[in-house]
């Protein structure tokens, strides 16, 4: 099938807090536009953009969705973003895909705060976008009120575009500031030109002189105009529109009901006469790289159907796709448009459109894909994890299917990631969150049929000691039948300062112990270490080879290993072993109004701040750096989004060990077993 050509397309990404109504926009939408016969509810789990098993189960979406619809000849992709934070790193990979974004929201103030990470996020791409207020049938605050919250966290500056007509808390109508034609909403129907509401006339007279004033900023031509008193005429006003926000300059304002499809019809409007064209959002992105027939393409999105099949959703910035085209050297399997979990196949399309690839075996989320080669556009940066688990297969045998597993779904998902531990040999897979985890191990259950127990990771606790032993006797003989095994060492054990290390040395002298059993003494000390007098790696500490004996027939080097155990054995009890926990360096980040709840926050957890500071580059947000033990990390981030409406974040790396105060090693000693049996499980 050909697609028909039209005038014009858009790619809208729409985004904004959780719950704030995005899905059901998106349905509305589709169906003012025809596009869809009957509305989905998000309560009845029926819309196109929470199309798959794991969003429909929480009400709630978890990855992006695309869906296709047309409006007076314009064709649009909207592409409907999770609003939670723990996937934001599904909206950040798309928007920057998109010519435009609807930030949508509730009027709630505490809500509106919440905006400012993705408000930042757009700004930092310069990705133009226009805010919906949605949920205008239950508004109990004032427009202008909510307007005064909403510029607080933008740093981009906010225009209404229309001023909503409210009969008490319910959305009636509007007033476009341009035409200052005011309108009806009616259900099921376009809204109905008006008289002017002589009531507002004041408060619509104060938002479109702030609209115009801020258009003005830009265009000289406009403020000599406002300045002399003159009329702007319309055209002026909406090409200003245009360009500002194409520039990400200015953000307009709509308001609406999208339950009631009221606010959409002049949203799709705005959308065809101000969003920019994919052009202009090509030249953007592509910069002064110069133009040709090369393809060029980026992955927005990368999902595995419930078939097992690789689909990965792009924008086209420059040449076209068709049918088999090769992109870094992988043939494509068939492209798509994509309707919730719906596709429909094409042959070809061209520049500025949003749609699926198949089979792009070993092409990433983010990545630039070409047919000759074209340089790397910029991807967005990857989310740092903040919330584990360690998984267990339910099933013993399902161990060599989880890694296979566990990559696709870190292709799906960027924002996840996994590791071995070391020390604790667990499996730890990281997120963003619970719930963020919790799809992650739906989506491996139903998807590749790999049931998962969870519990919490095992902090990675070593050892030290305190006091050192000199002249340690570790005596290894045996006596059975053909010839026997001998080695004879003392050793000097030492502790040394924190992230020394170990080391061994030895300082025999008259070869008591022969050269080529030395490296055996060396390997016995070091298999002691993996596992100290406590249970956990033994680190920080020298030991020192200072005499020995030996037999001619009877030593080896196996022998004089174990002789080295035995001393290590004997010599460790001596030297007050003591446990060691990790230290993170963690940077939280969150508005400056929570800085005392963080500060509070991170010393109810044994921290210790380090200090903290105004971001530089996001005006009224603070970082707070602290020193925290790992062991108080677990649900730290959900703590952390608890006290700060859910916007807090934080940095963390490892930084040092750090001996563990007495009363608490005695704890974790006891809880633990004396073994290394670690297991803190829930
Ligand atoms: N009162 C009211 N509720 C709405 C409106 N739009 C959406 N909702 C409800 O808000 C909840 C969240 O909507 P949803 O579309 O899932 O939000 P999302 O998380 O932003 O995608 C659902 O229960 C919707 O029915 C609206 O305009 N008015
Ligand atoms: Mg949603």
């Amino acid at each position: 099938m050909n697609e028909k050509v039209k005038s014009g397309s858009r790619n809208v990404a729409i985004v904004g807090p959780y719950l704030s109504g995005k899905t059901t926009l998106l349905e509305s939408l589709l169906f003012v536009t025809g596009a869809i016969s009957r509305k989905g509810s998000v309560k009845d789990s029926n819309t196109v953009g929470d199309s798959s098993q794991e969003a429909r189960d929480r009400q709630m979406s978890v990855e992006v969705s695309t869906a296709n619809t047309e409006y007076n000849d314009t064709r649009f992709t909207f592409i409907d973003c999770p609003g939670s934070v723990e996937f934001a790193q599904e909206t950040y990979n798309a928007l920057i895909g998109v010519d435009a974004a609807i930030v949508v929201c509730e009027p709630i103030n505490d809500r509106v705060l919440t905006l400012a990470p993705l408000f930042k996020f757009l700004d930092d791409w310069e990705i133009p976008h226009l805010v919906f207020v949605n949920k205008m049938d239950r508004a109990n605050i004032h427009v202008l009120e909510t307007l005064h919250a909403l510029k607080a966290v933008s740093s981009r500056p906010l225009v209404a575009h229309q001023y909503p007509i409210m009969r008490e808390e319910q959305l009636i109508g509007f007033i476009d500031l341009v035409t200052e034609q005011a309108y009806h909403y009616h259900s099921g129907a376009p809204a109905d030109p008006v008289p002017f509401p002589e009531e507002l006339k004041e408060e619509e007279h104060i938002a479109r002189a702030e609209m115009l004033e801020a258009l003005a900023n830009f265009d000289d031509h406009l403020l000599e105009e406002l300045l002399e008193d003159i009329e702007p005429p319309q055209e002026e006003i909406l090409k200003d529109l245009k360009m500002e926000l194409g520039a990400d300059l200015v953000v307009p304002v709509f308001f609406g009901v999208a339950e009631q499809d009221y606010g959409v019809r002049p949203l799709l409007e705005a959308l065809v006469r101000e969003a920019p064209e994919p052009e202009t959002t090509a030249e953007r992105r592509l910069g002064s790289s110069k133009k040709d027939d090369t393809t060029i393409a980026q992955v927005l999105k990368t999902y595995y159907t419930p078939q097992g099949g690789k689909l990965s959703l792009v924008r086209v910035w420059q040449g076209k796709l068709t049918d088999g085209i090769v992109l870094n050297g992988v043939r494509a399997g068939g492209i798509y448009h994509l309707m919730g979990q719906q596709q429909h196949q094409i042959n070809q399309v061209g520049a500025g459109e949003i749609v699926a690839l198949s089979r792009m075996e070993g092409i990433k989320t983010g990545d630039t894909i070409s047919n000759n080669a074209a340089k790397e556009l910029p991807k967005t940066g990857q989310l740092e994890p903040v919330y584990a688990l360690a998984i267990i297969p339910e099933k013993r045998n399902d161990e060599v299917k989880l890694s296979g597993a566990i990559t696709k779904l870190l292709e799906e998902d960027p924002s996840l990631a996994w590791e071995q531990h070391g020390d604790t040999h667990e499996v730890i897979l990281w997120g963003q969150g619970e719930i963020h985890l919790q799809v992650a191990l739906d989506r491996l259950r139903r998807k590749y049929n790999l049931p998962m127990t969870t519990h919490l990771p095992q902090i990675p606790y070593k050892e030290t000691i305190r006091k050192p032993a000199s002249s340690v006797h570790g005596r290894y003989k045996h006596q059975s039948g053909g010839h026997g095994q001998f080695g004879d060492v003392y050793l000097d054990i030492q502790p040394l300062s924190r992230g020394e290390g170990f080391n061994f040395k030895e300082t025999i002298v008259g070869g008591v112990v022969p050269k080529q059993y030395i490296p055996g003494v060396e390997t016995g000390v070091r298999e002691f270490l993996a596992h100290g007098p406590l249970g956990f790696p033994v680190v920080d500490v020298a030991v020192t080879l200072t005499n020995g004996s030996y037999h001619t027939v009877d030593s080896s080097e196996q022998a004089f290993k174990q002789a080295a155990r035995v001393a290590m054995q004997t010599g460790m009890t001596q030297c007050q072993p003591t446990l060691l926990e990790p230290i993170l360096r963690v940077q939280v980040t969150a508005p400056s109004e929570f800085t005392s709840k963080v500060m509070q926050l991170v010393t109810g957890r044994r921290g210790q701040i380090l200090g903290y500071e105004a971001i530089h580059d996001w005006q009224g947000w603070d970082s707070v750096t602290a020193y925290l033990p790992q062991a108080e990390m677990h649900n730290f981030i959900v703590e952390l989004r608890s006290q700060t409406l859910g916007v807090g974040s934080f940095h963390w790396e490892f930084d040092h060990l750090q001996e563990v105060p007495d009363k608490l090693a005695e704890r974790i000693l006891t809880t633990n077993g004396s073994n290394g049996g670690n297991g803190n499980s829930k």
